[in-house]
């Protein structure tokens, strides 16, 4: 991670063309300067103490070296819709399981409103605002009182007022309900603790008390909330399976101490740690995924260590221990993806700060992984993976900062791909792929927060 070149009178709107969230490490930073970014002192001061880099097995010395093909894209339209004052974050929902996006949820941070659209099928939205008072900066779909799909509930956190609001939709009356936090939240997720498909439960990591909280949904909005105590610097983490029953596990990661906690679940907000400490990482841990690398049934985790040059592969037995190996990569490995690059095996892409270059670990689909750079603009900050092509693999989508351009990366069904660039006046963010429109290929939207506005890439099936 770069150190900002902006200073620190710089405005929230200048911050808010920064086009992706960094990494953000545990931080105490009180201003909205740093809310709205890493906390880099604190950051080089947790590397110093995280110690020594691990030892990186399986690195392979001479990967391809991809070479793109071509500089055009004419597959998407681009499709603006105006929202409030600095969007930060979205998220989208498909309420009737038809695969195409019927809402989206935007926090309009200067705004300080939560906003829903409807879509309509057409690529025509209908609004409704919501006033939270606080500057949300995350926001995501919940069905927070078991009112099922068609009454789906939002979740919105604002960090400069730590607040968490509650936004429950009753037959589109919608109420709020605030909680204040006095440490901050870095990750934020929904889930459903003990598989029953009832009301969401909640889960918070706040990396400066090193606590997880877990808010226990009683199905019909009432919440619970139990602190698990886990490390310094608790901070990304993914929600899953590990073992053999059907409660849901964590995976969380410790920057300071550069390990990840295995957390199994008792479905009823209650975990249980295995092993005590966790594994250990390389340094700057920074993102997680899990999918299953060697295709025997059992989920596995890939992590991007941001400070080690490395990407750790966590094979799973399927009873919530793992085998650990790391993948040498090339500097400053940050945000990871997963996809079936081959139509076939899971695999894995990740983007490199400050530099020009991606690189995906192509799953053989028995655990091992031949890496591949991909070639792109400076600076890729943000992925994400779909099947742009329609041809039933993935493709990859890299947003990168320098050039302001977007790479598609279509795969060629063999670990093989071919760039194309979509340029942008600003710097867009928190590219999600979604369906706007039936038909084999992805569409993608991304939010412009410095524009007020989101945009949808309508792939042109
Ligand atoms: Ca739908
Ligand atoms: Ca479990
Ligand atoms: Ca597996
Ligand atoms: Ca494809």
């Amino acid at each position: 991670m770069r150190q900002p070149t902006h200073t620190p009178q710089a405005t929230a709107r200048l911050w808010a063309r920064t086009p992706q969230p960094r990494p953000l490490p545990p931080h105490n930073a009180r201003s909205r300067r740093s809310a709205a970014r890493p906390g880099w002192a604190l950051l080089a001061a947790l590397a110093l103490l995280a110690g020594s880099l691990g030892a990186c097995t399986d690195y392979n010395p001479n990967p391809d070296e991809f070479k793109p093909t071509a500089t055009t894209n004419a597959d998407f339209t681009a499709h603006d819709i105006v929202v409030g004052d600095l969007p930060s974050a979205l998220d989208v929902a498909d309420t009737n399981s038809d695969d195409i996006v019927d809402l989206l949820v935007v926090a309009n941070t200067l705004s300080r409103s939560v906003q829903v659209l409807t879509h309509d099928g057409a690529l025509n939205f209908s609004s409704t605002t919501l006033a939270v008072n606080a500057e949300p900066s995350k926001v995501l779909f919940a069905d927070l009182d078991g009112g099922g799909a068609g009454q789906i509930d939002a979740v919105a956190y604002a960090v400069n007022d730590r607040k968490l609001v509650l936004l429950t939709n009753d037959g589109g009356t919608w109420s709020t309900q605030t909680m204040f936090f006095t440490d901050i939240v870095h990750s934020l997720a929904a889930v459903d603790l003990n598989g029953d498909g009832s009301a969401a439960d909640l889960l918070l990591t706040f990396p400066s008390a090193g606590n997880l909280s877990v808010m226990v949904n009683d199905g019909a909005g009432a919440l619970t909330t139990l602190t698990t105590a886990l490390c310094d610097g608790a901070s990304a983490f993914v929600a899953d399976n590990f073992d053999t029953d059907a409660n849901l596990d964590l995976a969380v990661l410790c920057y300071a101490g550069h390990t990840v906690r295995i957390l199994l679940g008792d479905g009823a907000g209650g975990f249980t740690e295995q092993p005590a400490g966790g594994y250990t990482l390389n340094e700057g841990p920074l993102s997680i995924v899990a999918a299953d690398f060697n295709a025997d049934g059992n989920r596995d985790l890939a992590i991007a260590n941001n400070l080690g040059a490395s990407v750790s592969i966590l094979l799973g037995d399927g009873a919530g221990g793992f085998t650990v190996s790391h993948l040498s990569v090339s500097g400053r490995p940050e945000w990871l993806t997963v996809g079936r690059f081959d139509g076939v095996n899971e695999s894995v892409a990740v983007n490199h700060d400050a530099q020009n270059v991606l690189t995906v670990l192509l799953g053989d689909g028995t655990g091992g992984f031949t890496t591949r750079l991909l070639n792109v603009s400076e600076d890729p900050y943000a992925l994400a993976v779909g099947d742009f092509s329609g041809d039933g693999s993935a493709d990859l989508f890299s947003l990168e900062l320098v050039d302001r351009v977007a790479s598609v990366l279509a795969g060629d069904g063999s670990g093989g791909f071919t760039r194309s660039v979509i340029g942008f006046d600003e710097t867009p963010a928190q590219p999600r792929t979604a369906k706007f429109s039936a038909g084999a290929k992805d569409d993608l939207l991304l939010l412009h927060p410095s524009l007020d506005r989101l945009t949808i890439l309508q792939n042109r099936n």
